[in-house]
């Protein structure tokens, strides 16, 4: 029995040394101290060990488990360590791996070219004025002396809300506005939102947007509208361009320009982008109107005024030489990401 004992505690010590991992080692464990375990049978037996040979053996079988017990704990120890380092190292961050980056959204051309166009003329100490885009019928065309018959109100150009209120067809009416608070001097441009009844094609859209500005003061002149559109467009499109003030009508203008620049992109020998013109429409512009003025309670007699009109995608398609305006509005981010 002894000799059982011993051998049993040498073996068993032995393959527990030479566990590998948790499993091996409960294996050992059951097998010799589970509920059909060989020690778990040896202390079974211990009721059939004649009386005086008792104490002896329950020593002998005590230190057999103890002596198994403590190799499993040490043997326990060890395998969670290994286990511990494993899993580190398979679990490691390299944190010099690069980051995943962020994809970030970016402005609409049109938002550049807005912005672009609004540093020019705030370098020249011009406000930025905004209004509604649901607007009266007075303020988009009576105070801008175009009278109930007039064709540019014509219904199939503009989107009535009812009787007396519209979209607005220009961002004129938030110009308009601000005269008749009668703080003058006005040096102002309003951009934003425009409405038309138009079809959808390469050129027109019933949304697009518009920067209108004007300026108000004592002898305002025509010397002064020129001077302003030359600073600007040589700042939007370089140095090089000259302007061409082509005589025109608008109907709160008077005298009335459109205003060409020399193809940007030629110099003015004609090309694809200029249509082999050599020149570019940009905007139209005038002398405020008298009875635009008076309308609006501005004193004619001391003051007079200019006003332009831009369109916001024409510079954006001519800037990034776009030729189709829908590609302004599709939200293609293969497209807008170009910019
Ligand atoms: C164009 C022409 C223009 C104006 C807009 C204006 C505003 C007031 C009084 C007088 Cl409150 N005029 N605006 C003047 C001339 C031309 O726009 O072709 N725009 C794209």
């Amino acid at each position: 029995m002894k000799e059982r004992l011993k051998e049993l505690t040498e073996s068993t010590v032995g393959k527990i040394k030479a566990a590998v991992d948790a499993a091996a080692l409960n294996e050992i464990r059951v097998a010799i101290l589970g509920k059909k375990g060989e020690l778990t049978a040896i202390l079974k037996g211990m009721k059939d060990v004649p009386p005086e040979e008792k104490p002896e053996m329950g020593r002998i079988v005590n230190e057999a488990r103890e002596a198994i017990e403590t190799a499993l704990k040490t043997a326990g120890d060890r395998i969670k360590n290994i286990e511990l380092e494993k899993r580190l190292k398979e679990e490691v961050i390299d944190v010099t791996l690069p980051g995943k980056k962020n994809k970030k959204g970016h402005r609409h051309p049109n938002r550049i070219a807005l912005e672009e166009v609004e540093k020019i003329f705030i370098g020249m100490g011009y406000e930025v004025v905004h209004g509604p885009e649901v607007e009266y019928d007075y303020y988009n065309f009576e105070a801008l002396n175009i009278p109930a018959d007039h064709p540019a109100k014509d219904e199939q150009d503009t989107f009535y809300i009812n009787d007396k209120i519209v979209l607005r067809t220009q961002t004129s009416p938030v110009q308009v506005r601000v005269m008749e608070k009668g703080k003058i001097p006005i040096r102002m441009i309003a951009p934003g939102r425009v409405f038309r009844a138009d079809e959808v094609d390469a050129t027109h859209s019933p949304c697009f947007h518009q920067i209108e500005g004007m300026v108000i003061d004592e002898g305002i002149t025509f010397a002064d509208l020129k001077g302003t559109l030359e600073v600007f467009a040589k700042k939007l499109f370089g140095e090089n361009v000259a302007l061409k003030f082509r005589p025109h009508h608008f109907p709160f203008t008077e005298p009335s320009a459109e205003v060409d620049v020399t193809c940007f992109k030629c110099g003015g020998k004609g090309c694809r982008m200029c249509k082999g013109e050599g020149w570019i429409e940009i905007l139209g512009c005038g002398m405020i109107h008298p009875k635009v003025l008076e309308r609006c309670n501005v004193d004619t007699s001391k003051y007079s005024g200019f006003a332009f009109g831009i369109g916001l995608e024409r510079i954006a398609l001519l800037k990034y030489e776009i030729d189709d305006m829908r590609l302004l509005y599709e939200n293609d981010v293969r497209f807008l990401g170009q910019f």
